[in-house]
């Protein structure tokens, strides 16, 4: 890069590049999710981070709005989870996890089982809520096939469902951008209808009052399919990427009833609803209806360590424990699953929330945060905004024949305010960590009120 200059002066403008974390020259990077092009004209970059803050290369402030990627619930630099981290890398850095154990992974997986909502009390790893996701399906069609009814092979999604970016996550997944370009995927997948209705629900605080019936749709799909041949129904408690979807009162009870009725498998993915989101641990605890299995990451560590997970109930787990004994019951696991820095980043984790109450404190935060983001209302091209627990999400009247480009053009300018939000089609999501005080919060709603402002 430095071809031109004697050694002396291109090791330091190799160090100044660093240290101005610059990007130049640098091409080999494809990034995930991104305007590539337009991100290399104008870099955004981070390089440190503590508590509610963000710094650039150049040491500019931005106010993490978005816990990372819906991951850093604890905040950020939480010296419990490094210290764990380092322990482990000097201790053992890696052990084999099938046919071979080690201690934290049991410890882990016991610490998780004490926090999960009442009877999801196995615990399954793996690295990613992707491969959270992949693991849940399979383990549902394994299941009915162990108890004798291996015609159960179907899965339904839901419209506008996220479920990671593997192969049968977008296949029950229900955003068209991430599946359009990837082919057939999975055969035998159908979808019941999203429940987003702004002709209804607009301006909803917290669940909307309408739209139960629409978990009547899966009946619909079990008229079409019948019963026998549908295996598990895999929905968001809320659904976060598609840009805050927050269940109407009454669905998940209506879709957890249809699915007794039929034997079907409920799966929820509570990617991003675990860990305190909503103001209880999970979000299953804070509707009041439970699954038969469901999938973590992000939190599950503070976002350290790739980690993920899945739950299931005891009567899942029994289901393949048959046949001979030497025989692996479920053939299905990761190299890195249960790997051992991932296990102690979740252990200083959940020490870390158990520490500052973080797995309930939305609860308390919620109420200000409803109250500041509803400010926003009367913004311009403002068309909804809604909430729970501490997820937000402002909907944006799309620019006509640029969908998407409001909600970029305020996520750049909050940027460029040192507010670090999120968005999705023309939605702004905000997740932030659960440390966030009140004079976060409205540092981050004023920032995108002006912002609103500015570019109307
Ligand atoms: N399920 C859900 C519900 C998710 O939100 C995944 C699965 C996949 O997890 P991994 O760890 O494989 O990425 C997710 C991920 C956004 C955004 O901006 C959200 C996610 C990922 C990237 C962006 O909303 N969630």
């Amino acid at each position: 890069m430095h071809r031109d200059l004697d050694p002396q002066t291109a090791a330091a403008a190799s160090q100044l590049a660093e240290s101005t974390g610059s990007i130049a020259g640098k091409d080999a990077y494809w990034m995930p999710f991104t305007a590539n092009r337009h991100f290399r004209k104008a870099p955004r970059l981070l390089a440190r981070a503590k508590g509610m803050q963000y710094w650039t290369p150049e040491g500019r402030e931005v106010l993490d709005g978005i816990a990372g990627l819906w991951c850093v619930n604890a905040g950020h630099g939480r010296e419990k989870i490094s210290a764990a981290i380092a322990r482990q890398t000097e201790t053992m850095d890696y052990a084999p996890p099938f046919q071979m154990g080690h201690p934290l992974a049991f410890e882990t997986a016991e610490r998780l089982a004490d926090i999960a909502p009442e009877g999801l009390n196995k615990v399954f790893f793996t690295n990613s809520g992707s491969e959270a996701v992949e693991t849940a399906l399979k383990m549902a069609i394994a299941y009915h096939r162990a108890r004798g009814e291996g015609q159960r092979t179907r899965l339904i999604g839901r419209e506008r469902g996220y479920h990671g970016v593997n192969f049968g996550g977008i296949s029950v997944g229900g955003m068209v951008a991430n599946r359009k370009m990837f082919g057939t995927m999975l055969g035998g997948v159908d979808h019941i209808r999203h429940t987003h209705d702004l002709s209804k629900n607009a301006f909803s605080r917290g669940q909307p009052e309408h739209g139960a019936e629409l978990a009547d749709d899966l009946e619909r799909l079990v008229a079409l399919h019948d019963a026998s041949t549908i295996a598990a129904v895999i929905v968001e408690p809320v659904a976060g990427s598609t840009g805050v979807l927050i269940p109407p009162k009454g669905y998940l009870e209506r879709l957890r009833a249809i699915c007794d009725k039929h034997g079907i498998l409920l799966i929820f993915d509570e990617v991003i609803t675990g860990f305190g989101r909503l103001g209880s641990p999970f979000g299953a605890q804070h509707f009041g209806v439970t699954p038969d299995l469901m999938t973590v990451a992000k939190g599950i560590t503070n976002g350290c360590v790739p980690m993920g997970a899945v739950f299931a109930r005891q009567f899942i787990y029994d289901a393949f424990m048959n046949g001979p004994e030497h025989i692996i019951e479920f053939f299905h696991g990761y190299t890195y699953s249960a790997h051992p820095l991932a296990c102690a980043a979740s252990i200083g984790t959940l020490d870390t929330y158990a520490d500052d109450g973080l797995l309930t404190r939305a609860a308390s935060m919620a109420g200000h945060f409803e109250r500041a983001l509803h400010g926003l209302a009367e913004h311009p091209h403002v068309i909804d905004v809604r909430n729970i627990g501490l997820v937000g999400g402002i909907e944006l009247d799309p620019i006509p024949g640029s969908p998407g480009k409001r909600a970029f053009d305020v996520f750049l300018e909050c940027w460029a305010q040192g507010v670090l939000v999120r968005f999705t089609g023309d939605t702004i999501a905000l997740s932030p960590p659960l440390i966030i005080e009140n004079e976060h919060i409205d540092r981050i709603v004023e920032t995108l009120g002006a912002a609103l402002k500015k570019l109307a």
